[in-house]
Order: structure tokens, then sequence, then C-alpha cells
């Protein structure tokens, strides 16, 4: 536990010092290898998937697919980039089952704001979802992954969904 604060503050220090210039460059340069290390050992754990998925003011995520093997334990956050109102732009993600209507759903969801813009009574219909994120906000959320096949996921925030939208593969 002391090993890994002492590896977090050497991080902040070696971005703050290559955020300063240049002169120190060979400091910084030594943090950077402790650093590769630590993300590789805390992200390969067997059987769990961590992926990050961004949303942004133009409406769009950074990623189009999404990709997990069977079994896995999915752990997934969204980052909202986006720095407009929440009311006007914000976003979720929600991963659809297989063989439900993405548009049919986002236009049911749509109408739903006082449920989070997720269609009471049709929980069924979804894998998993986050609430809707504003400006600077993010959500972590963690379900197992459903058999092999590929899944849709959407934003379902009104209007949303004809640029916001991808593939959620399990291989
Ligand atoms: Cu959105």
């Amino acid at each position: 536990m002391k090993k890994y604060t002492l590896i977090i503050t050497s991080l902040a220090i070696g971005f703050m010092v290559s955020c300063g210039g240049s002169e120190e460059t060979t400091e910084s340069a030594s943090t950077e290898t402790t650093t590769t290390e630590t993300t590789e050992t805390s992200t390969t754990e067997e059987g769990i998937a961590e992926l990050t998925i961004e949303s942004n003011d133009d409406m769009k995520y950074n990623l189009k697919t999404l990709e997990v093997k069977a079994g896995d334990q999915v752990v997934l956050t969204l980052i909202n980039k986006g720095t407009m109102p929440k009311e006007a732009m914000g976003h979720n993600i929600t991963i659809l089952k297989q063989g439900v209507d993405l548009e049919e759903y986002a236009l049911a969801a749509a109408k739903a704001k006082d449920n989070g813009y997720q269609v009471a009574g049709r929980e069924g219909d979804v894998i998993a979802h986050t609430q809707i994120l504003g400006p600077g906000e993010s959500e972590t959320i963690t379900f197992d992954a459903p058999e092999a096949g590929t899944y849709k996921f959407l934003c379902t925030f009104p209007a949303h969904y004809g640029l916001m939208q991808g593939d959620f593969i399990v291989k």
C-alpha cells in the first residue's frame, strides 16, 4: 500500500515536471518507466475486462466498438469530457440485449426523463447502463459479459442515438 502511494506521488510529480518545461527531461523519463509497469499489472488481471469510453459536446463517443471475452467481468467507465450542461448535452451508455430494436428503445427512452431516460418496466431489455452524466462526470459500471455475440450500445439522451451508438462485441 505504501509503495503504491509512492508510485502515484512520483507519477504526479513527473507529470508536473514534464508540463513545466524541458529542463528535467531525464527525471521525468525515468518516472514514466515505473508508471508503465504499474498500469500493466493492474489491467491484465485474468477474467476482468476494464474498458473506458468517452463522450463529448459533439454528441459523440470516442469509440465505435467495445470488445470483451465471454465470461469476463466487465468494468466499464464512461467519462463525459464535455462542458455543456447536463440538461442540454447529458450522456449515458446503455447496452441492449440482442433482439431489442435500438431505435424503438431510444425513442421510448427519450420520453422517460424522470426515469433517467430508461424505459420503466423494460429493465429486461438492457444488459447494463450508466446514469445520465453531466460535464466532467464519470461513472463505472460492473456486470458480467453476456454470451458471445454482437450487442448494441447507445446514449438514450433525446436525439443522441443517431450519432451515439456502437457495437459491444463479446468474443
Ligand atoms: Cu448522449
